[in-house]
């Protein structure tokens, strides 16, 4: 190498060291910046690929918007609850912003809105994976951070989705408490569902039929997916019609709150009452009076609220830079404790609990 060569090497090799230290003071003096919620987002993995900051602080003063699938539904209030008890603890705050149906694209406006008020995160439980995807990317474009929780989005909408417990683990206890609420395990079921959009609970009954077909369900039928689409009423007038429609109906399984609720209500006054059982998952105060008289002998679900409080903290962590939402990266969730992100952007909550009479009144929510 000539001498030119050399000493230009060692320049390159100066004014990279230089480079790097001014990059460096900058990410300073944005942390020292915190309380500062309208500040530049840290980066995150859709927008540049920068490196997570596993060490940095949550940043004071965030501002988040959380979005449920619909307002007025117990489960999503308190699964609400959590992300604004997460916000609140690192001293932000989250705002609950939502739609009055579960209608598939029930959220494109709000979250229009959402976007020009410039939040740090959105966090939301989606009506529908795809109606709600161009929104979410343009929030995302405009260094806004999106999180998934309950109901996923498209993935490439999203940074992160909180899932309540793994996809396949809430299909197979479906499958078994169907099972064990059957006499004999044999007889007719149908399940009665929220929308037929709806991602988490369209995820759900897949598992659900695919375990139907394996040699251990082999003595249940499922003869209807009825929809009820989150709505009391209505919800409670397809379990009426399930109930005219398949007379050897022997179960209504409910993979949603509100539709569980509305069956049991509707068959715990009803003749076939002892003949047809119901299951799904419910919340325990919706559920406690159902499964002691004996309507619901069991049921399943997990803490809503820990649902929430996990994806303000992620939504948090992404906001401040600590996480980028790449698989592998880990943060400290409150009262939860480290969680990491798993393959896809997604965070496992836990295993779901079974309710029956022995243990519901040691829960209450
Ligand atoms: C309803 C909603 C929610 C679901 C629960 C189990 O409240 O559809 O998305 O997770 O049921």
């Amino acid at each position: 190498m000539s001498l030119f060569h050399r000493s230009r090497a060692l320049w390159v090799a100066v004014l990279a060291i230089v480079l790097a230290m001014v990059v460096a003071a900058c990410g300073d003096t944005k942390d020292d910046t915190e309380s500062n919620a309208s500040s530049t987002p840290a980066a995150s993995s859709t927008d540049g690929g920068a490196a997570a900051n596993a060490d940095g602080e949550y940043r004071r003063g965030l501002k988040a918007i959380v979005m449920p699938k619909q307002l007025g539904n117990p489960y999503e209030e308190l699964e609400d609850s959590g992300t604004v008890e997460a916000f609140s603890e690192l001293g932000g705050e989250a705002t609950i912003e939502g739609p009055t149906d579960a209608g598939a694209s029930s959220q494109v406006p709000l979250l229009q809105s959402a976007i020009q008020k410039q939040p740090d995160a959105i966090i939301l439980a989606a009506n529908d994976p795809n109606a709600v995807a161009p929104v979410l990317k343009r929030a995302i474009a405009g260094d806004i951070r999106v999180v998934t929780q309950d109901s996923d989005a498209a993935p490439d909408a999203r940074q992160i989705f909180i899932n309540q417990a793994t996809t396949e683990g809430i299909g197979e206890v479906l499958a078994r408490m169907s099972k064990a609420v059957v006499p004999g395990g044999r007889g007719e079921i149908a399940v009665l569902s929220a929308t037929a959009n709806a991602t988490n609970q369209n995820a759900w009954i897949r598992v659900l039929q695919e375990r139907l077909k394996t040699p251990e369900y082999s003595g249940l039928r499922l003869v209807k997916v009825a929809y009820g689409d989150d709505d009391d009423q209505k919800s409670f007038q397809e379990a009426q019609g399930l109930l005219s429609a398949y007379p050897n109906l022997r179960a209504i399984v409910a993979p949603t709150t509100v539709g569980i609720a509305a069956a049991a209500r509707y068959l715990s006054t009803s003749p076939k009452k002892g003949r047809v059982a119901v299951t799904g998952l419910g919340t325990p105060n919706q559920m406690r009076k159902f499964v002691k008289d004996g309507t619901s002998p069991v049921f399943a679900l997990w803490n809503p609220k820990d649902v929430g409080y996990l994806g303000g903290y992620a939504a948090a962590a992404l906001a401040s830079g600590i996480i980028t939402g790449a698989e592998g990266e880990r943060f400290e969730a409150g009262r939860l404790g480290e969680r990491e992100i798993l393959a896809n952007g997604e965070i496992v909550l836990g295993p779901p609990t079974e309710f029956t009479r022995d243990n519901i009144d040691d829960f209450r929510f």
